[in-house]
């Protein structure tokens, strides 16, 4: 009977931890005594992130309550029993006469106190160096299933006891970018504001043109001055004197190590920087990076594919460079394979539309491929996806 529960309880997990659904790939949760390639990982908390801790005892004075987390892998009790820290962010003082105990079948630590303070905000870590499950692999406790030093994979929580509220309880994750603009699109204007906005309150003291570097393609900077500021967000715009330059694609860098969040105090250091690959922390976090262009010149793109006598038309909603719409730019496929024709340039409305006369007979579905390679007469290639630049990844065009 316990086996057929314990079996249940697995199957469970397995479910609970969504792993793939591939039968090929050994659960590693599974009791093997080898492997467990995939890195333990925080499922649930109780209280849940920032929630309010309940005395579950009304009948003895003070707050008798229990936290709990349940950990998606079979941990190493004494590891986990070992490596727990409670610290009331309130007060600045770690918390003694804690209760751990850990219960290896439903994967769950209890952290008990017979009288936790009131009025406070409490910090628990998971330390990772120590923290391991049964095979001895470390707690992924930022749940990027990536291993990372500590404290970059310790697990945080946090919860508070009546008289606080969640406003007084730390971050338990670094700030990320919430939106960048003009972001990887086309803008006519060369003195533009650029805004990028943050998922947490910021220091504005970092939010300075030192940690905002906006370089055009051939590597030069544009110098920035800040616009406006405020915790969440910031404008920034080319200084008077060094307009952008149209045609030209600019690039915006964010120094993620020096853009801290605001935090309250108490706060680990290692979640204050940008998380800018949105994985969480890490010790060798990427900078931040996004783009767009200045240009006044729109980009060409495909009105649509037409069948016509033994062929088919491409119509372009521009004028085009004939000399790049070659058989290695345009090309017709059937069932059989690619099919070679004969190009013949016409024009409606003072658009080029391209009549591909086939050189064989085609048999099945029609498929239809113009590159992102061809180019207007303006000199500005293929935007198939319509974000204003043209002749990037995704600018192929596909028909139908
Ligand atoms: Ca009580
Ligand atoms: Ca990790
Ligand atoms: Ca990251
Ligand atoms: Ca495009």
């Amino acid at each position: 009977m316990r086996y057929l529960l314990l079996l249940g309880a697995l199957l469970l997990a397995v479910i609970a931890c969504q792993k793939p659904a591939n039968e090929l790939d050994v659960d590693t949760n599974l009791p093997l005594e080898t492997g467990a390639g995939n890195l333990p990982r925080v499922w649930s908390v109780t209280p849940s992130l920032a929630g309010m801790l309940v005395d579950d005892n009304p009948d003895a004075a003070g707050v008798q309550a229990t936290v709990t987390v349940r950990f998606c892998d079979f941990m190493d009790p004494g590891s986990v029993t070992d490596n727990v820290s409670v610290l009331n962010t309130t007060t600045n003082l770690l918390v003694n006469g804690l209760e751990i105990s850990y219960n290896a079948d439903a994967r769950t630590l209890y952290i008990r106190h017979s009288n936790w303070s009131q009025s406070s905000a409490y910090l628990l870590t998971v330390a990772t160096g120590g923290a391991r499950n049964r095979w001895g692999k470390p707690l992924d406790g930022n749940g990027n299933r990536t291993e990372e030093e500590p404290p970059y994979d310790d697990f945080l929580t946090t919860f508070y006891t009546a008289g606080s509220s969640p406003d007084s309880c730390v971050s338990t994750v670094p700030p990320r970018v919430r939106t960048f603009d003009p972001d990887t699109e086309a803008i006519d204007d060369t003195m533009p504001d650029i805004t990028v906005s943050f998922t947490l309150p910021m220091d504005t003291t970092k939010l300075v043109p030192e940690n905002f570097l906006l370089k055009d393609t051939t590597g030069s900077s544009v110098p920035l001055q800040r616009v406006w500021v405020t915790e969440n967000a910031v404008a920034f715009r080319p200084r008077a004197g060094s307009p952008l330059l149209y045609g030209m694609k600019y690039t915006m860098t964010i120094t993620s190590s020096a853009v801290l969040a605001r935090g309250l105090p108490r706060t680990p250091g290692h979640v204050l920087s940008l998380d800018a690959d949105g994985d969480g922390p890490e010790e060798s976090e990427p900078d931040y990076g996004s783009y767009f262009l200045c240009d006044t010149i729109d980009a060409p793109n495909v009105d649509g594919v037409s069948t016509t006598n033994n062929g088919l038309f491409f119509d372009f909603n521009d004028d085009m460079d004939e000399t790049t719409l070659t058989s290695a730019n345009v090309r017709v496929f059937d069932s059989e394979g690619f099919v070679p024709g004969t190009f013949v340039f016409l024009r409606v409305y003072g658009d080029t539309r391209l009549a591909y006369y086939f050189s064989r007979p085609v048999s099945g579905t029609l498929r239809a491929f113009v590159s992102s390679q061809v180019k207007s007469k303006n000199g500005r290639r293929l935007d198939a996806n319509d974000n204003g630049i043209g002749g990037e990844p995704g600018d192929d065009y596909w028909w139908p």
